[in-house]
């Protein structure tokens, strides 16, 4: 890690377990208690808006009372490290909660969008949400009813910032995967992709992730333990 100058960190739910956000595959997460039909894709919006909303706002009003843990503190400070000698750090995030922005990363790119955020499906405008969504919000933008949804991809959709990412990737002499399964597509591919370019491949997890082969190193713990003994 040391003498790595452009890294790219895959970050996954279990980053934030410590901080209290659920994750989704554990025993007892989030689609052990929702189905995904039901409320994670287009078509469950489109049968349902009130249920899906009910489940995001549920998750949004939850973020109020979390705070970032150890492990976001430690990769915002390698970030400004990295910087400070030349480097660069991309953070790719699959969480839709804000806990690495609110522990002072930057350069972020949130795949999963973000729940603190509501899309138009109309004119696509994207705008800041803390509030309760319901399937009559209107639009601040183009002022259209029953098309303000939570940004965020539902399975079936494409992710966001794929090309910069791919751009990050292609300049990174590292590559580091933390608290995610691997069970999440396209995310879930880039160690496959990082290997093809010859670089160290790094996960970080409380226990192996699916593509746990695919890395040439592996540390195992608690997120907020593991990530700052790893930046140091
Ligand atoms: C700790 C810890 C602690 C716990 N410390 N660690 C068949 C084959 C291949 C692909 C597909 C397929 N069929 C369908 C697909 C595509 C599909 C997909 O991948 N499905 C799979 C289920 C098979 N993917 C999609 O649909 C995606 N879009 C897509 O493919 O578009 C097509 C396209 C792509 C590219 C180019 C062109 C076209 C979209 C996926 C959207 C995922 N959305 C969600 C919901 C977001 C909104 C919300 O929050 O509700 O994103 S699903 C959910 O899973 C969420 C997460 O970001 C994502 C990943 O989960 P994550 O973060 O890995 O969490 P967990 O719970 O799975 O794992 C937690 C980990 O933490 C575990 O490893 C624990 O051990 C660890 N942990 N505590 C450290 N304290």
């Amino acid at each position: 890690m040391q003498s790595a100058k452009n890294i790219v960190i895959l970050t996954g739910a279990g980053v934030s377990a410590d901080s209290g956000v659920a994750t989704f595959r554990d025993a007892g997460g989030i689609w052990a208690q929702y189905s995904i039909e039901e409320v994670a894709t287009p078509d469950a919006f489109s049968r349902d808006p009130e249920k899906v909303h009910g489940f995001y706002n549920m998750r949004r009003a939850g973020l109020a009372g979390v705070e970032p843990n150890a492990a976001h503190f430690a990769l915002a400070r390698l970030e400004r490290e990295l910087a400070a000698r030349g480097g660069r750090l991309t953070l790719v995030s699959q969480n839709v909660d804000d806990l690495h922005r609110r522990a002072g990363s930057e350069n972020i790119l949130a795949m999963h969008g973000a729940l603190a955020e509501a899309l138009c499906q109309f004119c696509r405008h994207v705008v800041p949400w803390t509030e309760d969504l319901s399937a009559e919000t209107q639009c601040p933008d183009c002022g259209s009813a029953r098309g303000m949804r939570p940004n965020v991809v539902w399975f079936g959709e494409v992710p966001h910032h794929l090309d910069a990412i791919a751009m990050a990737l292609a300049e990174a002499d590292m590559f580091v995967a933390i608290g995610t399964s691997g069970a999440v597509y396209p995310a879930a591919g880039l160690v496959a992709e990082a290997r093809s370019l010859h670089i160290p491949c790094v996960e970080l997890n409380l226990e192996p992730s699916d593509n746990a082969r695919l890395f040439t190193d592996r540390r195992y713990g608690k997120a907020s333990e593991v990530v700052p003994e790893w930046v140091e």
